[in-house]
């Protein structure tokens, strides 16, 4: 059958909203065709077009952590260690019933990741089951500054195929900490990592893996005396973690 131009569109548009599941829009991550505020392109790389994509699905890893892996050039944002602030999402994505959000700092170009807030269990809805886009909370004070933090959203979803969803934006922070003590950021359903089935109304699936993340240290790049380690283990409570709310 020969197509002709708006059956071939009207493929398109199906196929572009079969890619289309969340993505953080401010602060923007990397190459993000819908961010706000996004700095210039770094040389030799393309604007990201399928920004709500997954990074892992069904097992196949699809793209690196972060989705890319060379910073934006000049930051996304500025941040000062104990402000408020103010995470925005995609509000035409498809939610797959929430699921498990967190957001995370890395001080070592992206090997490793704290988690600064968490939103476990319902992300992207409130407790009247209504949509949530944008998420306010405090950057914790004792988070060290940085001229080439990296702030990164990660997303187990509830439904749908298993996938694992990361976005990066690369931020500057002023603050005077030295270092900063969380969980480790909880990668599930990519591949060399645990899986989680489909979620099936049971929003605590996957839940013991968050509780039990290690707790690591990170440290300002200034003071850095190697790779960011792993401080305590499992069973001992993160000692500077923020409220988290479980959804
Ligand atoms: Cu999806």
């Amino acid at each position: 059958m020969r197509l002709g131009f708006r059956q071939l569109t009207a493929l398109m548009v199906m196929a572009a909203s079969a890619w289309t599941h969340m993505s953080m829009i401010s602060p923007c991550p990397r190459y993000n065709s819908k961010g706000i505020d996004c700095p210039a392109l770094p040389p030799g790389e393309a604007i990201d077009y399928n920004e709500s994509s997954p990074i892992a699905s069904s097992g196949v890893a699809l793209q690196p952590f972060c989705k890319y892996t060379t910073p934006w050039p000049t930051p996304a944002a500025q941040w000062t260690a104990g402000q408020s602030i103010t995470i925005n999402f995609s509000t035409y994505g498809s939610e797959h019933n929430g699921g498990m959000c967190e957001w995370s700092l890395s001080y070592d170009g992206g090997k490793s990741f704290v988690v600064i807030n968490r939103v476990l269990g319902r992300c992207f809805y409130d407790a009247q089951n209504n949509y949530v886009f944008n998420y306010t909370f405090t950057l914790p004070a004792n988070v060290p500054g940085s001229d080439s933090a990296i702030f990164a959203w990660s997303w187990v979803n509830a439904m749908g195929n298993r996938e694992f969803y990361m976005n990066c934006a690369d931020v500057v922070i002023k603050g005077t900490s030295e270092s900063f003590s969380g969980p480790q950021m909880t990668i599930l359903n990519y591949p060399g990592y645990p899986s989680v089935p489909e979620f099936m109304g049971n929003y605590s699936t996957g839940l013991a893996y968050y509780n039990n993340a290690p707790t690591i240290t990170v440290f300002a790049k200034a003071n850095q005396t190697g790779n960011s380690t792993i401080t305590t283990m499992p069973a001992d409570p993160p000692q500077s973690s923020p409220p988290y709310t479980m959804t």
